[in-house]
């Protein structure tokens, strides 16, 4: 393999790309005319402008990026995260055109994409699943009495969703008729897919997901756990590696039955088993992520690996290099997922010019970031900035680098979520590690932070009077 393109922008291009010459590969950067001086077209080795900006006119142009690879002899296509990455269809199209499409096999990417089909592929591997049913249902009666069997409140899930698009929560049993009907009409016209089936809703749960690896010689090992329960919206904004909750008993059990998810649908590459886990600590299977997702690092500053290496290695044929004993937890990392959001205005997109942007450096800090001063923040893509990721020998230390980061990190422009941020790594609830997905509703009010401010301003304020008052005395000595 000597060249690769990788078919994403931002920090996760250049993410890849670090590695791709950290192995001596040759890197190809597509980009949009918004992207034209982006960092990542800038790291690449050669550049090709795929199309206008918003992403369906070039990040999304599956047969545009093929005709560029071929056009520039790369030998594999890198998808990252979003965009094309989890499109079944481009993935068959790669290799259609003698392509390596760096990830699973169309097939599995098809599978997990569907969560009904998830469900009947794991069935014969005794992995734990939510109290539920595991077919596609329309009828009202039917569903009323599965409801009932199962116990409110239950959730009605779409088949095609994830990341909880398309998901209602049913609280009582004169309710389940409008929601179905709602949710299977949300699900038709978002998905084009309007089958939908039932779970118990688990009311308070944590959401831990594990990393996992598959080779072609039929290896498949798993790197621990990532806690991710604090998000909003379902945009996952804290992640850390690991959970502070899981035994070793808890994090072996839950590896395993993720090893056996990823054997059930013959997966290859890197992939992320989502579970729940409720108030107990039982955990249920949730749905699989068949990409590198955004928040690998974390597992890659506790286990020592390069997942990416490892997914190149795989994509050209290699064994994994490591059993699963050879895996072991190291200290404590955190990531904070930075957005160009207003934690003051609901976390409404808050695009303009990066005046100033100077990135933390220092020990047991790394920010995979995507910016550099002067740049506009795009209104077409996502609006994150970077990733902030620390790593310190235990939770505690990997906590106070990150408070320290945060303040270091000088973003004036935009709005962020760095004090969002802060907030949490200070919150009580997030220390004692007693915190659940519903974190931010419970916790968090932008008046809070407003506060908080205010009592930085305040104390800055003290310093300077008594500085001024100190300096004062300094000027006055010589006249008394
Ligand atoms: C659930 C659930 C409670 N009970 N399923 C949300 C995203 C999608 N992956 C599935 N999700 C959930 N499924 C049952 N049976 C609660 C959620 C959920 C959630 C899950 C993980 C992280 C954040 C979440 C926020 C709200 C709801």
């Amino acid at each position: 393999m000597n060249k690769i393109l990788v078919a994403n922008r931002g920090e996760i291009a250049i993410r890849v790309m670090k590695t791709a010459q950290k192995m001596g590969i040759q890197t190809v950067a597509v980009y949009s005319t918004a992207d034209r001086n982006a960092p990542h077209v800038r790291y690449a080795d050669e550049a090709i402008c795929i199309g206008e900006a918003p992403s369906k006119h070039s990040y999304l142009l599956g047969s545009k990026i093929i005709e560029v690879a071929k056009r520039l002899n790369v030998d594999a296509i890198h998808p990252g995260y979003g965009f094309l990455s989890e499109n079944a269809g481009f993935a068959e199209e790669v290799e259609k055109n003698g392509l390596i499409f760096i990830g699973p096999k169309p097939k599995a990417i098809r599978m997990m994409g569907s969560k009904l089909a998830a469900k009947e592929a794991v069935k014969n591997y005794n992995i734990p699943m939510v109290p539920g049913i595991d077919e596609a249902i329309t009828d009202i009666s039917k569903a009323k009495s599965i409801a009932k069997k199962i116990g409110f409140p239950i959730l009605i899930k779409a088949s095609a969703g994830g990341g909880g698009k398309g998901m209602r929560i049913v609280e009582r049993e004169n309710e389940l008729e409008s929601q179905m009907e709602r949710a299977v009409s949300e699900a038709t016209s978002a998905f084009g897919d309007g089958s939908v089936f039932i779970e118990k809703y688990v009311t308070s749960p944590r959401h831990i997901e594990i990393q996992i690896m598959a080779d072609s010689h039929g290896n498949i090992l798993y790197f621990f756990e990532r806690e991710c329960s604090i998000q909003r919206r379902h945009q996952k904004v804290v992640e850390e590696a690991p959970s502070a909750i899981l035994t070793p008993e808890l994090r072996k059990e839950m590896g395993i039955a993720a090893t056996k998810v990823a054997k059930s649908c013959d997966y290859l590459g890197a992939g992320t088993v989502e579970f729940l886990m409720d108030a107990d600590h039982n955990f249920y299977f949730l749905e699989m992520n068949t990409r590198l997702q955004v928040e690998h690092p974390v597992t890659e500053l506790i286990t020592g690996v390069d997942l990416v290496e490892l997914q190149i290695n795989i994509a050209r044929g290699e064994a994994l290099p490591m059993s699963q004993e050879d895996l072991k937890i190291k200290g404590h990392a955190l990531e904070l997922r930075v957005y160009a959001e207003d934690p003051l205005n609901n976390f409404l997109p808050s695009v303009g010019t990066l005046d100033r942007y100077r990135l933390p450096t220092g020990d047991g800090v790394r920010v995979d970031n995507g910016f550099e001063e002067g740049m506009d923040v795009p209104i077409y893509y996502d609006p994150m900035l970077s990733k902030l990721i620390t790593y310190g020998k235990s939770r505690e230390e990997a906590i106070q680098i990150m408070l320290k980061a945060i303040e270091a990190y000088e973003i004036e422009g935009v709005q962020t979520t760095l004090p969002f941020g802060k907030f949490v790594f200070e919150h009580q609830a997030f220390r004692t590690g007693n915190f659940d997905t519903h974190f931010v509703k419970n916790y968090y009010s932008p008046e809070i932070l407003k506060q908080k401010a205010e009592e930085g301003a305040e104390i800055a304020a003290l310093i300077a009077l008594k500085q001024y008052l100190s300096d004062q005395k300094i000027l006055r000595t010589p006249t008394q």
